[in-house]
Parts: C-alpha cells; structure tokens; sequence
C-alpha cells in the first residue's frame, strides 16, 4: 500500500491516534453504526441518553449490564496491539479513543484518553464519585451506591458535554500531531469527529483506516479501505523505504 505513515514512524514523529467502535469489531464488539453493528438491535441515541435514564434507568442499565458481559469476553485483536506497540516505540504518542470497552488499556497502551468514559466505571448520581467497577452482577437493579443514590454508567451520552479536562487535552493533542491515524470510525459524533480536520488545518498527516469511506475521508492524507486487524499492523510496521 502508499503510504508515508513508515517516514512519520522513522522520523519519531509526535504521533496521535483516533479511534472508534470500529477498532474493537474483530475483537467480537459490536460496532454502532456498520452493517455487522447495531448493540442487540438498539439505536445508541434510544438509551444513551440523560433523558433515557431519568425515564427508566433500570432499561438502560439492563443494555449496559448486557455490554459489559459481552466485552468481558472480548480481547485485544491485532489492531490493539499494533497501537499498544506504537505508544511503545515512539517519543511522543496519544490515543484519544471514543471506545468505552477499555481494550486498549487490556492490550497495554497507558497513554489513553477516553473520550466519552468506559463501562468499566460507575458514577453515584448524587456524590458525583467515580469508581472503577467490574463487577459482574450487581446486589439490585439498577445498582446503588451505599449513599442510596443510583449509580449510573460513567459514559458520556449523547446530549451531554465531554469533561473540559478531556475535550482540552484531545484539542491540544491534535494541535501537536504531526502523523494522526483514525481508526474504526464513522466521525459523526461530535466533538471527537472535528479532531482529524483541526489536525489536518495544522499541518498534520491524516491517516484514515476503515473499510468504508466516511465524512472524515475528504480531509485526509491516506484512507486505506481494509479492516483494522489487518491494516493497522501492516501499515506501521512497514519498512521506511526511503531510509
Ligand atoms: C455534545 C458513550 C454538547 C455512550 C457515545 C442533537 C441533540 C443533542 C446532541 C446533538 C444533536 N445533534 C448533534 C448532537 C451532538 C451529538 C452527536 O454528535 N450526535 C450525532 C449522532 C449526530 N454529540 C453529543 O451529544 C456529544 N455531546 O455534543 O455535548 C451538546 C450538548 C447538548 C446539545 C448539543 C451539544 C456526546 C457524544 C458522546 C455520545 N456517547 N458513547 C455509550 O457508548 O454507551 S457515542 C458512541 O458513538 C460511541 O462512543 C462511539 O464510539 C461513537 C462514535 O461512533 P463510532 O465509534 O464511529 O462507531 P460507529 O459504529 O458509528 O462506526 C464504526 C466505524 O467502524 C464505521 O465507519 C465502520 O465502517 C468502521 N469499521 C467497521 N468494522 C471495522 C471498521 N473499521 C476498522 N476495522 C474494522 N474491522
């Protein structure tokens, strides 16, 4: 394939990685959106969502329970370790994941911003505490916490706005990367779908990894149709030609 991704690699280029559900389909995570996606037949926006779980919190935290015992399954596939070996070989590497399965922290990385949280915590809806929370079932539906308040999944739902702290050192990232890969997504959620074209508008090269075309596609570099499993370990560990 063309690419100038192995140069980037050689040179030790400040390198920041995007991904998207799409970089957990091989690992047996169904995608939201893509033809073999769709959680048990619910549309994300239906439940992941503030007003969704005021309603019936108990229905929300059935489809979460439902995921969590689906990604406790599921392991880091060769694109996860492709990622975990990069952070490992460069300088300078971030990866700001939209993923709430925490496979790239099973596969290694520790640079790891997620975006929009992780199954794997929970928050009290009155103390605000987050806790990390991999039980596999809970005392009652939906869980509490021992103040008495539901906990709820500590994600971010649609409607609602990413943690500052998050959102600001996404933004920072993009504006130092100097090669940014995305990876497995459709880049329609926003705010994380404007990270590649700010990137980009800096100078950066923009890599894209997805099976299909997608809005982002314009505004890259490279766009290499294929799985991720596939193409991510190929692609970056590629020999630079012109060394
Ligand atoms: C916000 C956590 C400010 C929860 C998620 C109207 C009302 C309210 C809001 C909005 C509105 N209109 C727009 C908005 C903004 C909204 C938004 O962007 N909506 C979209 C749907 C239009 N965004 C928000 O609400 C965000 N907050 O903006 O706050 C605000 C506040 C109030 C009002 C307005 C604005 C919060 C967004 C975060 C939502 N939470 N997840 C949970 O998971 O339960 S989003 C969810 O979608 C996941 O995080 C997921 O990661 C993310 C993005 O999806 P993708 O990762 O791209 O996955 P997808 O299935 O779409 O695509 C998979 C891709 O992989 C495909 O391209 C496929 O081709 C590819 N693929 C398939 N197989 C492979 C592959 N690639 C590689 N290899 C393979 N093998």
């Amino acid at each position: 394939m063309r690419t100038r991704v192995p140069e980037f690699l050689a040179r030790g280029s400040r390198t920041v990685v995007l991904t998207g559900a799409g970089v957990s389909a091989e690992s047996g995570v169904p995608t939201f959106r893509g033809a073999q996606g769709l959680w048990q037949g619910v549309r994300p926006e239906e439940l992941a969502s503030p007003a969704a779980f005021a309603q019936n919190p108990g229905r929300v935290w059935a489809w979460y329970a439902w995921r969590r015992d689906l990604v406790r399954r599921c392991r880091p596939n060769p694109a996860h370790q492709a990622l975990a070996r990069l952070e490992a070989s460069l300088p300078w590497f971030r990866l700001v994941t939209q993923n709430v399965d925490g496979l790239h922290t099973a596969a290694g990385n520790e640079q790891v911003l997620e975006l929009h949280g992780s199954l794997w915590k929970t928050r009290c809806t009155r103390e605000g505490t987050v806790k990390e929370d991999r039980r596999s079932t809970f005392p009652e539906m939906p869980p509490r916490c021992p103040c008495g308040a539901l906990l709820r999944p500590h994600v971010v739902w649609f409607g609602e706005t990413l943690a500052a702290a998050d959102m600001e050192q996404a933004l920072k990232d993009a504006q130092q990367a100097e090669l940014f890969l995305v990876v497995g997504t459709s880049g329609i959620v926003q705010p994380a779908a404007s990270l590649p074209g700010l990137a980009r508008a800096q100078g950066a090269h923009v890599v894209e990894v997805n099976p299909e075309p997608t809005p982002l596609t314009p505004m890259t570099d490279e766009s290499h149709r294929g799985p991720a499993a596939e193409v991510l370990p190929a692609l970056l560990e590629m020999e630079n030609e012109n060394s």
